[in-house]
């Protein structure tokens, strides 16, 4: 009889154990990494009397830069190094002149620091760092 007990509170803690085990493993649910993808920004540098603000802008792989004329007396051309044929950062180059309240915008996916300058008014310049 003792024996017959002893077998019931074996198969009784097995039984529990596996509950246990069980609910455990089937409550555990899977912990989602923090993603280090962040969406694309878009940043504005203004254009006033012959100066970018700010003259340098840092910003991350894929984000875009906007570009605006906020100058009532001069149009601006933001285009890449090196004046005048623009060829270190292929398509970035407005291609015209904008007028006040004009903009142009252009996207970075290429890592790297970029000078820019104003084609019409080559000693104005600016960069753009690009980072991963
Ligand atoms: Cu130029």
């Amino acid at each position: 009889m003792k024996k017959y007990l002893l077998a019931i509170i074996i198969i009784a803690l097995i039984v529990g154990a596996a509950y246990f085990i069980f609910k455990f493993y089937s409550g555990a649910k899977p912990v989602l990494a923090p993603s280090t993808a962040i969406s694309p920004k878009t940043w504005t540098v203004e254009y006033k009397e012959n100066i970018f603000i700010p003259k340098e802008i840092k910003i991350k792989k894929g984000d875009t830069v906007t570009w605006i004329n906020n100058s009532l007396e001069s149009p601006v051309w933001p285009a890449s190094a090196f004046h005048p044929t623009h060829n270190v950062y292929p398509g970035f180059d407005a291609l015209k002149s904008l007028g006040n309240g004009e903009s142009y915008s252009f996207k970075f996916d290429i890592v790297g620091s970029w000078k820019y300058h104003d084609h019409l008014n080559p000693s104005v310049t600016g960069v753009v760092v690009v980072e991963e």
